[in-house]
């Protein structure tokens, strides 16, 4: 087995698209192996609270590091035979990116922890980070309910950058962002017929002068980069 996924979460059914698609392939291939958590069993009065106020006042809710810590002793254990990178979901972590992607697919285990409300009482990644590597990690600047969502985001990408799962090996990459030679964005891609409903594939792309197609999708990933992501430029 390549990589050992662990989620951690209060919604254990959320994390059924795991198993399908690119993932599902490479778990039915025995590539990846994914196993998913119910916080709650680790809870220990009968309500199965997970959070509780924010200490300092303000709205929402926080999670208890309680249950947590019982979680991550239980699915890592200290004196267990390595150590996860525990990958923490948050509007407040750092921009997850295609160099990031790369990394976490270089290791052989990953450990998720779904926080849900306000977040999970900080203490529990600094008592975490005693152990093992910690990354808060944000998909974008816009905020989820939880971090769910963002597993999944964060290992399809994964998935895909580890060898023999892609399919196509050289798609992995020529991809945006990926580390390319110009790390712009991708040219549109077309495919048959010719012309449809009255709109015709640019000619060039059906000349099979490879040169001019190269440059002609050089010239479109640049227009394409300046017009939606400015910034990719420098
Ligand atoms: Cl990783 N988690 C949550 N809850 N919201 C987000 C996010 C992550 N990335 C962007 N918004």
């Amino acid at each position: 087995r390549q990589l050992k996924i662990d989620v951690i979460t209060i919604f254990p059914d959320y994390l059924a698209p795991l198993r399908q698609s690119l993932l599902g392939k490479a778990i039915e291939r025995g590539q990846v192996e994914v196993a998913v958590h119910d916080l709650r069993q680790w809870t220990d009065d009968v309500h199965r609270t997970v959070d509780d106020t924010p200490y300092g006042g303000g709205p929402g809710m926080v999670m208890l590091p309680e249950p947590w810590g019982r979680a991550l002793d239980a699915v890592a254990p200290p004196d267990g035979p390595g150590r996860p990178r525990l990958i923490v979901p948050s509007p407040a972590g750092r921009p997850f990116t295609q160099a990031l992607a790369e990394e976490f697919a270089a290791e052989p285990w990953l450990l998720f922890a779904c926080g849900r409300y306000e977040g999970i009482d900080a203490r529990v990644a600094e008592y975490a980070a005693q152990r093992m590597r910690v990354d808060e990690v944000s998909l974008g600047d816009y905020v989820l309910a939880g971090g769910e969502v963002a597993v999944l985001v964060i290992a399809e990408a994964v998935s895909r950058l580890l060898p023999g799962v892609l399919g196509n090996a050289q798609s992995a990459v020529d991809d945006s962002f990926s580390a390319g030679p110009d790390g712009l964005l991708e040219a549109p891609a077309y495919t048959k017929p010719a012309s449809w409903r009255g709109l015709d594939v640019p000619p060039v792309l059906l000349s099979g002068h490879h040169g001019e197609i190269a440059r002609w999708r050089a010239e479109r990933s640049r227009e394409r980069t300046a017009e939606r992501r400015p910034d990719l430029l420098g």
